[in-house]
C-alpha cells in the first residue's frame, strides 16, 4: 500500500505546489473529513446504532423540516470536532437557525465553515446514499464574527466538497485547483486519493429533475425537458435518460463521475421562495466543485457564484452539470424574458 496517497499527504503536496493553501485550512479539511468518517460509521449502523428514525421530539429545524435522528447527530458530529481546533471563528449549518461562534475557551481560527450535515435525509432511513455537504470561507477582518461575515458570494469559497455515504464513503474536494475524490479505506481508517482532475464531459444525455413537480414548473424548464423527453425524434435528435435519486449528493457525484444535469427549479408550489436548495449549504459548495471540473452552474439567469446572499438561510433555482446543457437551459430563460 506504499504508493496510496492519503488525504493529508495530497492535501501537503498541494500545499507544497501552491503555497495558498495555508496549514489552518489544510487541518480544517482534516478535521471536516474525520467528521465525515465518523458520520460515515454512524449511517453505516443503520438500525443496529438506534440512529434511524425522526428526532425524539419530532424537532423541526429552521426550514421547518422534520429533523432525523441523523441529522441532529451528524450536526453535533461536525460541531464537536471543528471547535476547539483553532482554526475556525464560527460554523453555520442547515440545522441551525443561528450561527455557531467558536466558544472562548478555545482558540479562535480565521476560517468560517458552512455545512449541511446529512443531505438526504429523506433517505436516511430507507438506505440509499445521503451525505454531507461543507463549504469554507475566509472570516472578513473586524473583531467579533457576526452572520454578516458569512454573507459572501460562492466565488470567495477557499475549499468545498462532500462525503457521500453510499456503497462506498467518498469524499471530494476542490481548494481551487481541481476536484480530486477521496475513498474511505475502513480497515486503514483513512481517506485514500481514487480519482484526481475530476471532468464532467460537456454534452450528455441524462437528465435530473424531481418529475412530480412538472405541472408546477415555469415555461423554460418545461421547454428544456420536454425536448429531452422528444428524444431522437425532437428537436435535440437523441435519446435523454433520467435519474432521480433525491439525494443532491448522490445526484451530483453521478455527474461528476459520468456527466449529466441536474435542476431543482423555482416552481409554482411556494411562488415567493426561489427554490427548494440552499445557496450556502448546498449551491455555493456543488457547483463550485462543478465550475472546477468544467461544468456550469446558474439560476438559470446568473451563475451561482456569483450570487451575493442577503440571508444565512437563503434558497436558490439550481441547474448544474454538463456544460452545454447548462448554458441551454440558460438561454431558455433568456429568451422567455425577451
Ligand atoms: P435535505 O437537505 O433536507 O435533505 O433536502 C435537500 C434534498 C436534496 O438532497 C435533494 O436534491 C432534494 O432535497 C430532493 O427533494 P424532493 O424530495 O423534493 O425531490
Ligand atoms: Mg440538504
Amino acid at each position: 500500500m506504499a504508493n496510496h496517497v492519503s488525504l493529508t499527504r495530497y492535501l501537503v503536496e498541494q500545499q507544497r505546489l501552491d503555497g495558498s493553501i495555508p496549514s489552518q485550512l489544510r487541518l480544517l479539511i482534516e478535521v471536516v473529513a474525520r467528521a465525515c468518517k465518523s458520520i460515515s460509521h454512524a449511517v453505516n449502523k443503520g438500525a443496529l446504532g438506534g440512529v434511524l428514525g425522526a428526532s425524539e421530539n419530532q424537532n423541526e429545524n429552521i426550514q421547518g423540516e422534520i429533523q432525523k435522528k441523523l441529522d441532529i447527530i451528524a450536526n453535533e458530529v461536525l460541531i464537536e470536532a471543528n471547535e476547539w481546533g483553532g482554526h475556525l471563528a464560527a460554523m453555520a449549518s442547515e440545522e441551525m437557525e443561528d450561527i455557531y461562534v467558536v466558544p472562548n475557551r478555545y482558540p479562535q481560527g480565521e476560517y468560517l465553515l458552512l455545512f449541511d450535515p446529512l443531505d438526504g435525509s429523506s433517505n436516511i432511513d430507507v438506505n440509499v446514499s445521503i451525505g454531507t455537504i461543507f463549504s469554507v470561507l475566509r472570516k472578513p477582518e473586524g473583531a467579533a464574527v457576526t452572520e454578516g461575515d458569512f454573507l459572501q458570494a460562492g466565488c470567495e469559497q477557499v475549499a468545498a466538497g462532500y462525503c457521500v455515504y453510499g456503497p462506498q464513503t467518498t469524499l471530494v474536494l476542490t481548494v481551487g485547483h481541481g476536484v480530486a475524490m477521496f475513498t474511505l479505506d475502513r480497515e486503514q481508517g483513512s481517506f485514500v486519493l481514487t480519482q484526481e482532475h475530476v471532468k464532467v464531459p460537456e454534452d450528455t444525455q441524462e437528465f435530473a429533475i424531481n418529475m412530480s413537480n412538472m405541472r408546477h414548473w415555469d415555461a423554460p424548464t418545461r421547454r428544456y425537458i420536454d425536448e429531452c423527453l422528444d428524444g431522437a425524434e425532437g428537436p435535440r435528435g437523441k435519446n435523454f435518460n433520467m435519474r432521480w435519486i433525491a439525494s443532491m449528493v448522490a445526484d451530483v457525484h453521478r455527474i461528476l463521475t459520468r456527466g449529466g444535469v441536474f435542476l431543482y427549479p423555482w416552481d409554482k408550489r411556494e411562488p415567493h421562495k426561489p427554490g427548494k436548495l440552499r445557496l450556502m449549504y448546498e449551491a455555493n459548495p456543488m457547483s463550485w466543485l462543478i465550475e472546477q471540473a468544467g461544468g456550469a452552474a446558474t439560476n438559470g439567469h446568473q451563475r451561482i457564484l456569483d450570487i451575493a446572499p442577503a440571508q444565512l438561510h437563503q434558497r436558490v433555482s439550481v441547474v448544474l452539470g454538463s456544460k452545454n446543457e447548462v448554458e441551454r437551459l440558460t438561454r431558455y430563460y433568456a429568451e422567455a424574458a425577451e
